[in-house]
């Protein structure tokens, strides 16, 4: 019998720096509620979703940015949410900004949780590729000062038997390196959950841009079929606050082929039924590590050729 999962992206369009938390829960709440009309499973909604992309902005005082933060999770502006997604009998994918304290010092990361279809939180990823930059650069247009507000997350990359199978999470960035989605394929991960917010625009690569929505896809498509996994990629989309961020929220097979795709750059829920059995058919063929990776031979090729050289 096929363990089927049916999915919803959830693209969200510009939130702005005066919106509110209530505003944007209402938001959510709509979409979800356009998952469960479609018979969603899970609805997985972007990086960072509660705000705006504050990190375009440079802070002179860091704590001027913790407005952007969310202390606990579930909270009074996020409640709704969970109550609704437990009504419905839905799950969700929520990214948000965390402030908690751990260490006995405060902690600051680029969060995403998995919630279970009766409201219970039962996975958590923090963002490890944090891009951009801690300097202020007002010479740019918009920045990216990733770097200043956050710190590398640090719960690894773990995957979570959820919803039927088995669930892994990755934040924007961690989508472009090979080895975010191997370690999540390593452990058998059969869908990996990926909100973003990628401006058009990179100040610091402009000759780049003509292919932002390409590498966006590349990424995530190799991903995919690089580790037989149903990969959904979710952004955080339009104009917003003098930025312009892409949409091309999709639903990627284990095949790399992109099942459903978001056609606007606002407030849009895709959604498909995904076969988690799809992806097992590929493991056990196609990328059957054991039989075709051979590790006494690629171990020796790799120790050969293992020496990294620096660059020039
Ligand atoms: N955003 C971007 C992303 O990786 C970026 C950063 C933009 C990288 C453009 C390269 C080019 O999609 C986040 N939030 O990581």
């Amino acid at each position: 019998m096929s363990r089927n999962v049916t999915i919803g992206a959830a693209q969200v369009g510009p939130i702005l720096r005066e919106h509110s938390r209530g505003e944007v829960v209402e938001r959510l709440i709509a979409l979800l509620r356009a998952g469960a009309a479609k018979g969603c499973d899970l609805v997985v909604f972007p990086e960072l979703t509660l705000t705006t992309f504050f990190p375009r902005w440079f802070f002179q005082d860091e704590s001027e940015a913790d407005i952007f933060f969310e202390t606990e999770m579930p909270n009074a502006a996020t409640a709704p949410l969970f109550e609704e997604a437990k009504r419905l009998g839905v799950g969700f994918h929520l990214g948000y900004a965390e402030l908690t304290v751990e260490d006995g010092r405060q902690r600051h990361f680029n969060t995403a949780i998995l919630v279970d279809k009766t409201g219970a939180i039962v996975g958590k990823y923090r963002k490890v590729h944090v891009p951009g930059h801690s300097d202020d650069r007002p010479s740019y247009p918009y920045q990216h000062l990733e770097k200043k507000y956050f710190e590398t997350g640090n719960l690894g990359f773990p995957v979570f038997r959820a919803f039927g199978g088995i669930v892994g999470m990755l934040i924007c960035n961690d989508r472009r390196w090979p080895e975010a989605h191997r370690s999540l394929g390593l452990q058998g991960v059969e869908m990996v959950l990926v909100g973003y917010n990628t401006p058009r625009h990179a100040p610091a690569t402009p000759h780049l841009d003509r292919l932002s929505e390409f590498h966006n896809h590349l990424s995530m498509q190799a991903g995919a079929y690089q580790n037989a996994t149903w990969v959904i990629g979710v952004a955080k989309a339009g104009w917003e606050e003098g930025a312009d961020l892409i949409g091309g929220s999709c639903i990627i097979a284990p095949t790399g082929e992109i099942m459903a795709q978001a056609v606007s750059q606002d407030d849009e829920l895709i959604a498909f039924d995904c076969d988690l059995d799809l992806g097992r058919g590929l493991r056990e063929h196609l990328f059957n590590f054991a039989d075709h990776r051979q590790p006494q031979h690629y171990r020796r090729l790799v120790d050969q050729t293992g020496v990294i050289l620096p660059p020039e």
